[in-house]
């Protein structure tokens, strides 16, 4: 099964974020029950994994913080557009959380994650989108942001690949300390 570690979003931060829908050719939107701040990747593991997976974040120990979302951008590859997203700020909680996850994982006997990190919501996907398109709409939404809102969980995730496009499966939430 393919997992995730990430951190859900409360509906009305969602519902925002479902407003930036549209105006962008050939974007895959992601549905808003599967908006997300993905902290782990895990990948493919063999089923039964989860329990010792569940069982290692359920140890972690962190406070809860406030986040928010400002600024859209996009990943890119050789100037073609893979994802649109809206960023977060850097939270020094929320990488010290990230990092007890990663730490977690590695002791279950994972690959360190050496990519950096870089925190985001991808709100859509492309095949090859024009960056040129992409930075009209981004010009559109000059500004936006969320207000704070506060991060009381994070969650493993399954995520389901279907052709309709993939479907998150919340599997475990670990509470963090107020
Ligand atoms: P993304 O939103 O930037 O695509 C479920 O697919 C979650 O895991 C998403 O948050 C996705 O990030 C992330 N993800 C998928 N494949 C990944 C990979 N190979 N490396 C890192 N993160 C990945």
């Amino acid at each position: 099964m393919r997992l995730f570690v990430g951190i859900p979003l409360p509906e009305d931060v969602r519902a925002r974020l479902g407003e930036l829908k549209g105006g962008l050719l050939g974007a895959r939107w992601v549905e808003p029950e599967n908006l997300h701040l993905s902290l782990r990747f895990i990948g493919e593991v063999p089923g039964g994994d989860e329990a010792d997976i569940d069982e290692a974040l359920a140890t972690i120990e962190a406070p809860g913080f406030p986040l928010a979302l400002s600024e859209l951008g996009f990943f890119d590859r050789r100037r073609r557009v893979h994802a649109v997203w809206a960023g977060i700020g850097m939270s020094e909680p929320m990488v010290r959380l990230r990092a007890k996850v990663e730490q977690a994982l590695v002791r279950l006997g994972h690959e360190p994650e050496h990519r950096k990190f870089k925190p985001h919501v991808t709100l859509a996907r492309m095949k090859n989108g024009s960056a040129a398109d992409v930075s009209r709409y981004l010009e559109a939404h000059n500004g936006f942001s969320t207000g704070p809102f506060d991060v009381g969980c994070f969650t493993l995730y399954r995520s389901h690949l279907g052709h309709g496009g993939a479907h998150y499966e919340a599997l475990a939430d670990y509470g963090l300390e107020n």
